[in-house]
Formats: C-alpha cells, sequence, structure tokens
C-alpha cells in the first residue's frame, strides 16, 4: 500500500529527526530531503486511510487558489477555517483585541471593509498562480528606470493547460509560487512552492516540490491537492493521469504532536479510494466543489492535532 511510504517517513522523522527551533517556536523533529511516489491510474487518489482527511475542505481551497483570491473571506463562508488562524493573529497582535477565531471568522464573513482590512493573506498562491505581476519599462525622457505595473499580470496555471496540449514535450511546465520579490508581503511564503508537469505515453504526471512539511497536519492537504491539479490539468489537456511524485525539503513532525504521531503509527493502511470528476468544465478555472465525488473511501477516525501558528 502507497501508504507505507508515508508512515515509513513519519517513523523516521519521529526516530531519528534533528531536534530544532523553528519558526513557531513549538519546535520539531526535522530532515531534508524526502520522495514519496504515487500512481493515480483508474482514477487512484493519495487519500489517507490512516486518518479521515477532509478532502472536500481541501477541495475548495484549491479551487479557492484557482481563482486567485488570496482573502479568507470566500474561504469562511464556505465554513473552511484552515487560513484563519495567521489572519486572527495578526488581528489580535496588530489590535490588541481579544476575539476568538469563531467570531473573527463571522465577522470577516459579515463586514466586507473588514475582511478587506484583515482578512487578505497578500500576495500568496492564488495571485502567484494566476496573475503574476510583470512590470515594464515606460519610455518617458528624463524619467529613464521608471516601470509601470501591466494591468495583467502571469497567468501560469492558464499557461501551463495551453502548453500541455501545445507543447506536450516540454520540460517547462512549472506553476511557481516563490516569488521572490513579494515573498516579505506574504502572511506565510509558498510551502508547496513548485509544481512541474511531464506529459509521456499519453499520460500525465506532476512533481511537488515542497520546502516545508508539516507531516502530521498540513502534507495531507497537500498530498490530495497535488493530485487533484494533475487530474484537473490532465482532464482539461485530454490525457490520462499518470504518476505524483512529491518532493520534501525541509519535513518535519512538531514535538506537540507525539499523540497523533502515536496513534497514526499503530494503524494499517487500507483501501483505494478514488475520485470521479462529474464533468469536464470549460477550463481549469471553471471546476465546482459538486464535481467531485470520492469512492471507496473508508477511513480510519479523525486524528486532531494542534497547529502551529
Ligand atoms: N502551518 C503549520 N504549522 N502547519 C500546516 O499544515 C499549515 N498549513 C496551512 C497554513 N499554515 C500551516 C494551510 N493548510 C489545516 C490543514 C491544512 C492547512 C491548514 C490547517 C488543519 O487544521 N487541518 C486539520 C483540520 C481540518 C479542518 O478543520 O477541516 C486536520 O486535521 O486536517
Ligand atoms: P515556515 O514558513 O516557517 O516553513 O512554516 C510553515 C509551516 O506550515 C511548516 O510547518 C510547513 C507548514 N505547511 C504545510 O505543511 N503545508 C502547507 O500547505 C502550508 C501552507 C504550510
Amino acid at each position: 500500500h502507497w501508504e507505507w511510504q508515508y508512515l515509513d517517513l513519519m517513523r523516521r522523522i519521529w526516530e531519528h529527526g534533528d531536534e530544532r527551533v523553528d519558526r513557531t517556536g513549538v519546535g520539531t523533529r526535522s530532515i531534508l530531503g524526502a520522495e514519496l511516489r504515487f500512481d493515480l491510474a483508474d482514477n487512484r487518489m493519495p487519500l489517507l486511510s490512516t486518518k479521515r482527511v477532509f478532502w472536500k475542505t481541501a477541495t475548495r481551497e484549491m479551487l479557492w487558489f484557482l481563482t486567485g483570491d488570496t482573502n479568507i473571506r470566500s474561504l469562511c463562508a464556505q465554513g473552511v477555517e484552515i487560513w484563519t488562524d495567521w489572519p486572527l493573529d495578526r488581528y489580535r497582535r496588530e489590535t490588541g483585541t481579544e476575539i476568538s477565531r469563531e467570531d473573527f471568522s463571522k465577522r470577516v464573513v459579515a463586514d466586507e471593509a473588514f475582511a478587506q482590512a484583515w482578512g487578505d493573506l497578500g500576495p500568496v498562491y492564488g495571485k502567484q498562480w494566476v496573475d503574476w505581476a510583470v512590470y515594464e519599462p515606460v519610455a518617458i525622457e528624463g524619467h529613464e528606470g521608471l516601470f509601470r505595473k501591466r494591468p495583467k499580470g502571469v497567468n501560469q496555471v492558464a499557461e501551463v493547460v495551453a502548453s500541455l496540449r501545445d507543447n506536450p514535450g516540454s520540460r517547462r511546465h512549472i506553476v511557481e509560487g516563490w516569488n521572490v520579490a513579494e515573498l516579505n508581503a506574504m502572511a506565510l511564503p509558498p510551502c508547496h512552492k513548485t509544481y512541474q508537469f511531464h506529459v509521456a505515453d499519453g499520460k500525465l504526471s506532476g512533481l511537488l516540490y515542497q520546502r516545508s512539511c508539516d507531516l502530521g497536519l498540513g502534507f495531507a492537504f497537500n498530498i490530495w491537492s497535488a493530485a487533484l491539479l494533475v487530474r484537473m490539468f490532465a482532464q482539461q489537456a485530454g490525457l490520462e493521469p499518470g504518476e505524483l511524485v512529491w518532493v520534501g525539503g525541509d519535513v518535519h513532525l512538531y514535538l506537540n504532536h507525539a499523540a497523533l504521531v502515536e496513534e497514526q503509527l499503530g494503524r494499517t493502511p487500507s483501501g483505494a479510494p478514488r475520485l470521479e470528476i462529474a464533468r469536464r468544465p470549460e477550463s481549469i478555472f471553471d471546476y465546482r466543489i459538486e464535481d467531485f465525488t470520492v469512492v471507496d473511501y473508508t477511513p480510519q477516525a479523525h486524528i486532531s492535532a494542534p497547529v502551529a501558528v
């Protein structure tokens, strides 16, 4: 079963990872560099069976990335709270207000001006994926070195769909989130930063390079979402799903995830869940949550774990 790769990695990091102080102050055990492979044939998906993964939440997040939106408002309106802690943390720090996550989220949904002021994560994934800023020189005498921002940036996602169709053999099918000049403006610099696609034998494979991986929490979402992205690209380009390759940079377990690690390492993977996509939308930007159904998913119980902010 593919999931042993994940459990083996988890055990290896927990037992042999270097203990280090991290940005959040929680502390981690960590290694540098890891690779996992997953076969996407027959609509199979890398959905963990050793704990329930809320794949619809992860799918809503992916659809939100594809809209280019970077404000948590539309996520909160759908009951998706996975990004709420970061704007909430900034709000508490900068205003000194004590407010619960629930009330903060409600206010973001109800009050548009509040959402604009406090709900934005900066130019994170969505922005970079579909509207990477481009600056061009302006020719005005006496103002050499003046640049202006083009009204529309680069839509990397649309360009990759086009390149998969027009030039399948390319080695440049890349969607990149790491916009060096804009990192400081982001609530979190991208973790799942680089996606590369590869066409061979009528099949589309994808590789995700994740620079930083919370193996106990974020990983389950990231591997699902990467596979989902391959499936959407494949459908749009008229290709069959191939393989998903996941490459981790700093792969870590937070020290406060001990209970999760112990519980999950005691469980045995099972099953082969599949994702059905009900229709082929006009473009990669037209998928809706109702288009996706997962079958044969019978996971073991969810394991909750604290998220390090
Ligand atoms: N920071 C850290 N420290 N770890 C992360 O995984 C992480 N992920 C981020 C942003 N910052 C992060 C964005 N993605 C959850 C899942 C993904 C995610 C953020 C949070 C999460 O809390 N998952 C829980 C509950 C899911 C739910 O409530 O729907 C889980 O058990 O999977
Ligand atoms: P960092 O920016 O200091 O690396 O912290 C980001 C943390 O969030 C780190 O633990 C990795 C984790 N993370 C994921 O694992 N997946 C994700 O999709 C995101 C956004 C974060």
